[in-house]
């Protein structure tokens, strides 16, 4: 039995990680056997990252070698009947999600200065009140280090919402009136795009995505379509 170890469900979503969720979508589009484990604690994560799972004793970290290892141990259900352009444009969306749009949807939830008290209670609030003082600004301190690494960070607010927009745009367009991100049958880049659209949709926290993602018929209707179909 797979173990998939992530961060606990919050905010109604299965998990407010877009790559847990996209991990744990994955799992049962594909129908493998796993179990979750809950925890907060990354310091026995092999990238130092959530997810990772364990698999019979062997651990792996990272959602997307997840996949690749899992597509080599037990076949390709989902996208052996892709064609070389499906699959270099699955490519092509999985890196706008994860290595672009992603860093706005930490700037909207660590940065923002209007969403960072929710971000604060709802990943820490459980913590006994000394811990609660001192440990969110460490880890805040830390992220708002990475987003400037990445380079998002050094824009001004509206400039980096702009780019998340695009972004969104791009993906509302590509997914056009289709059932899924490929066309009328789901493949492995509707986990990812699934964990990212219901994370920007489900969330407390108000961002100019949210906005523009509730403004998309498509988007909603998509996101209705993977939840009733594997949650
Ligand atoms: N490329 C990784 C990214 C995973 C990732 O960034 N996970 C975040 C949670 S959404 C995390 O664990 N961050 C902790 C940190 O950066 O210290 C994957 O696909 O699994």
């Amino acid at each position: 039995m797979i173990k998939l170890y992530q961060f606990a469900p919050c905010w109604n979503l299965p998990n407010a990680s877009p790559f847990c969720m996209k991990l744990e979508t994955y799992l049962r589009m594909t129908k493998l056997p796993f179990e979750t484990v809950s925890v907060m604690d990354l310091r026995k994560a092999p990238k130092g990252k959530l997810p990772y799972i364990d698999d019979n004793n062997y651990r792996i970290g990272d959602s997307s070698l997840i996949i690749h290892y899992l597509k080599q141990k037990h076949g390709d259900p989902l996208d052996a009947n892709l064609t070389d352009t499906q699959k270099s444009q699955a490519v092509a969306i999985q890196r706008l999600l994860e290595e672009h749009l992603y860093w706005v949807v930490v700037y909207s939830r660590w940065a923002d200065a209007n969403n960072w008290p929710v971000t604060k209670k709802t990943f820490f609030g459980h913590l006994p009140s000394l811990i609660y003082f001192i440990l969110p600004g460490i880890i805040r301190k830390k992220i708002l280090r990475d987003l400037r690494c990445h380079g998002l960070g050094r824009h001004t607010r509206e400039e980096i919402y702009q780019l998340g927009l695009d972004d969104l745009k791009a993906l509302s367009t590509i997914l056009n009136d289709q059932s899924f991100m490929l066309g009328s049958e789901p493949t492995s880049i509707d986990a990812a795009a699934y964990a990212f659209l219901a994370n920007i949709l489900t969330t407390p926290e108000s961002s100019p995505l949210q906005d523009f993602a509730k403004s998309q018929p498509n988007f909603i209707a998509y996101c209705q379509r993977m939840k009733e179909r594997f949650y």
